[in-house]
């Protein structure tokens, strides 16, 4: 148990501490990200510890500069934003701890920041979406403003809105809370009384919280008229978009627990005094509804139905797959 892990140029200790820092843990893309997270640390031996800062970017910045006293080899960031990182970031670095990043804006020489082509995932979706609707409908937006991939799909939702001209907003709303799913589904419950019948097509959510909030409510109403257009899947949103009746038509998506793999792989990567590259954007697939079959699927079946879905090569060295 205690022997050290070889490396293309020597060895490394097997128990490497990990600190994950996450601005927030809301929702099954955050647990299967952790899952893979953890999962991958632990299969070279490593402990990870998760530090949840609930959407405070002050307390974040505290648990890095936390990390970095109780001297981990490598700090693992999940969202957050440079303006509120950038310095405490520095310090672990300047300690020598490794530093890969997700999700954020994080610009410090020496880290690794690794994101989800939130640009094409926005534009898979919302392509999908314009062409369902031959280019002319009327639709509602789900999206909060404030987090880099949040704001990256907004880039891609303001192009979008001048390609298909015939589309327009009729309502927009969103937040991230402790019951995101939860809270979108009164506020979309709202929307539905005030828009009846006719008046909505489509409903672009832009994380799969809100697409499975709007989802059950217009389900519930009977609205069967709308579909839902999200970015992300989980095990969770896997079954919603296979029950009967589903609104919930099209996501587009990556792996989050691979997400957190490649971000595990790139740290040790560092560990073992490996090139890694500054930035790196994992490739995202449309799921379609109707490729998947009768019966239940979960994450790991869903290679047999999305071409190029599953684990990623990103980010392997020949010695953890024990062929070095
Ligand atoms: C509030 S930000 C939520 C997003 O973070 C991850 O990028 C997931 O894709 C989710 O949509």
């Amino acid at each position: 148990e205690t022997k050290p892990v070889s490396v293309s140029n020597g060895t490394l200790p097997k128990d490497i501490d990990v600190a994950l820092i996450m601005q927030m843990s809301i929702g099954t893309f955050s647990s299967q990200y952790i899952n893979g997270v953890t999962e991958q640390v632990e299969s070279f031996g490593g402990n990870v510890k998760v530090y949840n800062a609930d959407n405070d970017l002050s307390k974040m910045a505290s648990y890095v500069d936390t990390a970095t006293t109780q001297g981990v080899d490598v700090i693992l960031i999940d969202h957050g934003r440079a303006d509120a990182l950038k310095e405490p970031v520095q310090r672990a670095l300047d300690k020598g701890i490794k530093v890969v990043a997700f999700d954020n804006d994080l610009t410090n020489e020496g880290v690794t920041v690794i994101d989800q082509d939130d640009y094409s995932l926005a534009w898979r979706s919302l392509k999908a979406l314009a062409e369902d609707l031959d280019g002319e409908g009327n639709i509602v937006t789900i999206w909060v403003g404030g987090f880099t991939p949040m704001e990256r799909r907004h880039t891609i939702y303001d192009a979008f809105l001048k390609r298909y001209p015939g589309i327009t907003e009729v309502a927009k709303f969103g937040s991230a809370t402790n019951n995101t799913a939860l809270d979108t589904q009164s506020q979309m419950e709202a929307i539905l009384k005030k828009y009846p019948e006719g008046e909505i097509d489509a409903v672009f959510a832009m994380w799969d919280e809100f697409a499975k909030g709007a989802s059950r409510a217009i389900k519930q109403a009977g609205r069967d008229e709308i579909a839902v257009y999200g970015i992300d899947l989980s095990d969770e949103d896997l079954q919603l978009m296979q029950e009967d009746g589903s609104p919930w038509k099209v996501t587009a998506a990556t792996d989050p627990a691979e997400i957190g793999r490649i971000q595990v792989r790139y740290a040790y990567q560092k560990l073992a005094g490996e090139e890694t590259p500054s930035i790196h954007s994992v490739d995202p697939y449309l799921v379609d509804r109707d490729v998947l079959p009768d019966e239940k699927v979960t994450m790991d079946d869903l290679g047999q139905y999305v071409p190029n879905w599953g684990a990623s090569d990103a980010a392997w060295s020949d010695w953890m797959k024990g062929t070095d």
